[in-house]
C-alpha cells in the first residue's frame, strides 16, 4: 500500500491552496488537516512546523514545510503530470517567479490589499484603508514584471500549467476579490490574459475556499 499523504494546511491559507494544487494537479490521493495557523498551534502541530506556519505535508514518514519545497516533492515524487518546464531557461524563469512572488507579492497582494479590502470586511473585522493603498502601490512592481513574463510566453501561460501558476493563482484570486486588486491587474494585459486562462480551471474553482460554504473562521 502506498504511504499515506496528508496536508496540514488552513483553507483560507493561499500557500496551503498552491500546495493542494499541485496535489490534485499530479492527482494525488491525499487527506486534508484544518490547521488555524492564527488560533494557539499544538506542541505536535509545531513539532511538525517550527514557525507555526501552514502548509505541511507528510508522505509515510517524511514531512515537508515550506510550499515551494513541497510543491517541487509533489512534482517529483509522484507519476502524473510534469510541473516543471524542462528547459534550463523556462526552469529558471519559474524558480525565479515562485522566488519573487514570496519576497514581493504575497505581503502587498494579499496580506495588505486583499486582507484589508476583502477578506476583514468579508468577515465583518477592522480593516485599515492605509494598508490598502500601501499594499496597491508596493504591488506595482512585482504585478509589471510577472506581466512581462507571461507576455514572455516561457511561464505564466496560462496553457502548459506550472508551479509558478499554482503559486501565483492563488494570491491573484484574493488581490482581484478587492475591486482595487481587479483595476491594478487590468491595465497588464498578458498577465490579465494570464488570469482569464487560469481562474476557470475546474482546480481553481474545487479549492476555493468561498464556494462550498458559508465561509465561517
Ligand atoms: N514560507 C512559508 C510561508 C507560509 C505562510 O506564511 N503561511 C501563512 C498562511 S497563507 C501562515 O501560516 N500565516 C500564519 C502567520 O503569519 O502567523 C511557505 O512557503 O510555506
Amino acid at each position: 500500500m502506498a504511504d499515506p499523504v496528508h496536508l496540514h494546511g488552513y483553507r483560507y491559507s493561499v500557500y496551503n491552496r498552491v500546495a493542494r494544487l499541485a496535489l490534485l494537479l499530479k492527482k494525488v490521493e491525499h487527506q486534508t488537516i484544518e490547521v488555524n495557523p492564527f488560533a494557539e498551534l499544538s506542541e505536535a502541530y509545531l513539532m511538525l512546523h517550527p514557525f507555526g506556519r501552514v502548509p505541511v505535508l507528510t508522505h509515510g514518514a517524511f514531512k515537508l514545510f515550506e510550499t515551494s519545497a513541497i510543491t517541487r516533492y509533489v512534482d517529483r515524487a509522484f507519476k502524473g503530470r510534469a510541473l516543471q518546464p524542462e528547459t534550463a531557461a523556462a526552469l529558471a524563469r519559474m524558480d525565479q517567479v515562485i522566488a519573487a512572488i514570496d519576497a514581493y507579492a504575497y505581503w502587498p497582494m494579499v496580506r495588505q490589499v486583499a486582507s484589508h479590502a476583502f477578506f476583514r470586511p468579508y468577515f465583518g473585522e477592522q480593516s485599515s484603508r492605509e494598508e490598502v493603498d500601501a499594499g496597491l502601490e508596493a504591488s506595482k512592481t512585482v504585478l509589471a514584471f510577472l506581466d512581462v513574463v507571461a507576455g514572455e510566453g516561457e511561464v505564466l501561460t496560462g496553457r502548459d500549467i506550472t508551479l509558478a501558476d499554482c503559486h501565483l493563482a492563488p494570491m491573484m484570486d484574493y488581490f482581484v476579490r478587492a475591486e482595487e486588486g481587479k483595476a491594478a491587474l487590468s491595465p497588464h494585459l498578458a498577465l490579465q490574459r494570464w488570469w482569464d486562462r487560469v481562474s476557470v480551471l475546474d482546480i481553481l474553482r474545487v479549492t476555493d475556499p468561498f464556494a462550498t460554504q458559508t465561509a465561517s473562521k
